[in-house]
């Protein structure tokens, strides 16, 4: 690398990843977060249960929604019981069934078949998953920065 002419040839990088910096900092500190969680939302959630499976395995909520799950069977006698709040409820082929509660609890929490079904009964499982920390990502974002920015300082 030549530095002849240039008093210090690498300045105009050092001010690129400043303002990088900057900008990446306040985007992480300052962007709304999408989803006010202050203002939570009616869900109504249809789950299909089948041997051996619920259709969705996988639900996301936030965290203080009103969350209605309508339990259907296709086959025979399912159920549902959701780790975490304790709640449960069967549903009989062809029939719905459904169970409101509120998602106060943050987190991912296991649901699974509460009714004998057959050989893979025990695998008849799906996840519930409630909120995602906004706030708790924008803190090890902003810690992950800083941590770049003390690197950046000290390999100076
Ligand atoms: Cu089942």
């Amino acid at each position: 690398m030549s530095s002849k002419g240039s008093e210090n040839p690498g300045s105009a990088s050092k001010v690129l990843f400043f303002s990088i910096f900057i900008i990446a900092t306040l985007l992480v500190a300052f962007t709304p977060l999408p989803i006010s969680r202050d203002e939570p939302t009616d869900r109504i959630l249809h789950v299909e249960a089948s041997m051996f499976a619920f259709a969705p395995a996988e639900i996301k909520v936030n965290q203080g929604d009103r969350v209605t799950i309508e339990l259907t069977s296709s086959d025979v006698v399912h159920g549902l019981f959701l780790d975490g709040y304790n709640l449960q409820l069967t549903a009989d082929p062809g029939q719905i069934n459904e169970i409101s509660f509120i998602a106060d609890r943050s987190g991912s929490f296991r649901f699974r078949c509460s009714v004998t079904c057959g050989d893979l009964h025990p695998f008849m499982i799906g996840k519930l998953h409630v909120g995602t920390n906004l706030l708790l990502w924008r803190g090890v974002g902003l810690a992950v920065l800083a941590a770049l920015a003390g690197v950046w300082r000290y390999s100076q």
